[in-house]
C-alpha cells in the first residue's frame, strides 16, 4: 500500500512536470486586435510555430498575408473568435487586416 502510494505520487509528479515543460514549449503568442490595432507591431516566431489571432475587438476583422510561403486569409473573424496560424517558411511576413488598411504587423519567421 505504502509503495503504491509512493509510485502513484511519483507518476503524478512526472506527469505534472511533463505537462509544464510541454506547455512552455507550446506557448503560443496571442495577437490581440482591440481598437483596430494589433497588440504587437512585430513578433518573432520559429518556423512551424503558430500565432493566435484573437479578435477581442467589437467589430469583425479579416487577418491575412500575401507574403510568399506564408500566405493565409482568415476571412471575416467575428468578435470573440480566435484562429491559430502556423508559419511554414522562414522570412519576413507582412500581416494585414483586409478591412482596415491601417492594421499592419510584421512577423519574422526564423529557422
Ligand atoms: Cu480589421
Amino acid at each position: 500500500m505504502g509503495i503504491n502510494m509512493y509510485r502513484a505520487r511519483t507518476i503524478l509528479a512526472l506527469a505534472v512536470l511533463a505537462g509544464l515543460s510541454t506547455g512552455a514549449l507550446a506557448a503560443t503568442q496571442v495577437i490581440h486586435q482591440q481598437g483596430r490595432v494589433f497588440s504587437s507591431e512585430s513578433v518573432t516566431v520559429k518556423k512551424g510555430d503558430a500565432l493566435t489571432f484573437l479578435n477581442d475587438d467589437t467589430i469583425p476583422h479579416n487577418i491575412m498575408s500575401t507574403s510568399k510561403g506564408n500566405e493565409f486569409n482568415l476571412g471575416s473573424q467575428a468578435p470573440g473568435s480566435s484562429t491559430d496560424v502556423a508559419f511554414k517558411e522562414a522570412g519576413d511576413v507582412a500581416v494585414i487586416c483586409a478591412i482596415h488598411p491601417r492594421m499592419k504587423m510584421a512577423v519574422k519567421v526564423v529557422d
